[in-house]
């Protein structure tokens, strides 16, 4: 009998310590994938600032019946734990740029000397085309201000391709010796070291051969690297090169992010935020309506190998964790 009774109580304190170890369920507050859902968000750009991250996106607006982009703006959210993101400002594409005849498309900010510099994609009104405009503001959520008053490209200034929608996707990079950079392109990956100013070209337009180039460049450096990712291929992917310099050569490194659920796009922005690395990026996967024109945000982590090339993104539906 008192054996039993033994054999019963460590069986108790047996099961009692396996279940301890058993990992806590994740907590109900963090929503997952997509990060963003009252609204359709796409074309991620991101920035961190003062400890918080910033997330740049344009709006998906068309109604459910149109098979095209309508984004008359873009909305600027933000977050502190990379889970919970508020939405901090809308900024109307023809109200901040009067030049443009509409079509918020992809942007991304950057931060010099206080002021924050927001390159956009949008189409002129008198160039035939897309075109590229910067707007300025002394906060990372606005007012946002036309730096020019007209735009930086159009299209008439890149004649190797026929198509109208070329100069499209602007992405903007500081090295270490303060040199900033564009980078932009559809179907030929454009690039040109600005100004000081950050408004003006210094160099010529140049032109960078990646395979099967499509659109989104982004520029990330990490340790001795850099690292330009881009739209692969249609439906996209994401594939990335890597260089010593910001000038290349570039050396192709494979596919980083497979076609992401349900959208015919796959635009990434990437950042290091409190310690860890993260993959941001847009699927169609909002049921019913999400698709190609009607796109969310999502975020992934992010790994590298020790040989600083990039591990596959495993896009998730749980997303990552809140950020203590
Ligand atoms: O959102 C409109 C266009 O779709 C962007 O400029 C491209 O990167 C693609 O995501």
């Amino acid at each position: 009998m008192k054996r039993i009774l033994l054999f019963g109580l460590l069986g108790l304190h047996y099961m009692a310590t396996q279940a301890q170890s058993l990992p806590q369920p994740k907590s109900p507050i963090n929503p997952g994938n997509p990060v963003i859902t009252e609204k359709y968000t796409a074309d991620p750009a991101a920035i961190v600032h003062d400890d918080i991250v910033y997330l740049y996106v344009g709006h998906d607006q068309a109604p459910i019946e149109k098979n095209f982009y309508e984004m008359h703006q873009w909305l600027i959210y933000s977050s502190s734990d990379m889970v919970n993101w508020e939405e901090r400002a809308a900024v109307d594409v023809k109200e901040t740029f009067s030049w443009a005849a509409g079509d918020a498309w992809a942007a991304e900010v950057i931060e010099k000397e206080g002021k924050f510099y927001w390159f956009v994609t949008v189409s002129h009104k008198d160039v035939h085309g897309k075109a590229i405009g910067v707007a300025v503001a002394d906060s990372p959520i606005g007012p946002w201000k036309d730096a020019l008053g007209h735009a930086l490209i159009t299209n008439d200034m890149t004649t190797d391709t026929k198509i109208s929608w070329d100069d499209i996707d602007p992405t903007v990079f500081i090295d270490d010796d303060g040199a900033a950079y564009l980078f932009w392109g559809n179907t030929i990956c454009y690039y040109a070291k600005l100004k000081d100013s950050m408004v003006e070209l210094e160099s010529e337009i140049k032109q960078i051969e990646l395979p099967h180039f499509t659109e989104a460049p982004y520029i990330h450096k990490k340790g001795d690297f850099y690292y330009l990712s881009y739209a692969y291929k249609f439906p996209e992917k994401t594939a990335y090169a890597m260089s010593s310099s910001i000038e290349g050569p570039w050396q192709y490194q494979g596919i980083l992010n497979e076609v992401a659920g349900n959208s015919n796009t796959n635009h990434q922005a990437i950042i290091e935020y409190k310690g860890k690395d993260y993959f941001i990026y847009h699927n169609g996967s909002i049921p019913t309506h999400g698709g190609s024109f009607r796109r969310s945000v999502c975020i992934d982590y992010l790994y590298y190998n020790p040989n600083g090339t990039l591990k596959k993104i495993i896009m998730s539906s749980e997303g990552v964790e809140a950020v203590k």
